[in-house]
């Protein structure tokens, strides 16, 4: 009796670890796309807007260089705080905006402000500069639809 289910033990855990080593593989590639399921997405508000305050399309200017974020129709939140109609703002340097459909990438190109600040001071070498904001949801993806600002371009002396 005892062998019996000594061994009946063996054999569901063998089971239970080649789940185990299944869902290794296949979760984090899942997780790493990190696209929101069917009705998953964050919606924004239509009058929801986003601006560059300042500095201004074709400026020039000295660095360092403030950059003034403007929300309108909608409200910051820091990063991880799900909040209806609110999100953290993303400033994209020289950069394209990044498909909308996932999670913003975090580098050096694609700064993520989500402790809600919504300004920020850069260091930028001289020579011309493209800036464009991007709303991300509570996880760091865009809205439904994307809340984004014109890219503008600056120069730096
Ligand atoms: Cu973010």
């Amino acid at each position: 009796m005892k062998r019996r289910t000594c061994s009946f033990f063996t054999d569901s855990s063998a089971h239970l670890s080649i789940a185990v080593v299944a869902a290794l593989v296949f979760v984090p590639a899942f997780v790493s796309a990190n696209v929101p399921m069917p009705g998953d997405v964050t919606a924004a508000p239509n009058e929801a807007s986003l601006e560059i305050i300042s500095p201004a399309n074709g400026d020039t200017v000295t660095s360092p260089v403030t950059v003034k974020f403007g929300l309108a129709g909608m409200g910051v939140a820091p990063a991880g705080i799900e909040a209806k109609n609110t999100g953290h703002h993303h400033l994209i340097i020289d950069s394209p905006l990044p498909n909308v459909q996932f999670a913003i990438p975090k580098d050096t190109k694609h700064r993520h402000f989500g402790g809600g600040q919504t300004q920020v001071t850069l260091e930028l070498e001289p020579g011309t500069h493209t800036l464009q904001l991007l709303l991300g949801d509570y996880r760091h993806i865009p809205h439904e639809p994307a809340v984004v600002s014109e890219k503008i371009t600056i120069t730096v002396k």
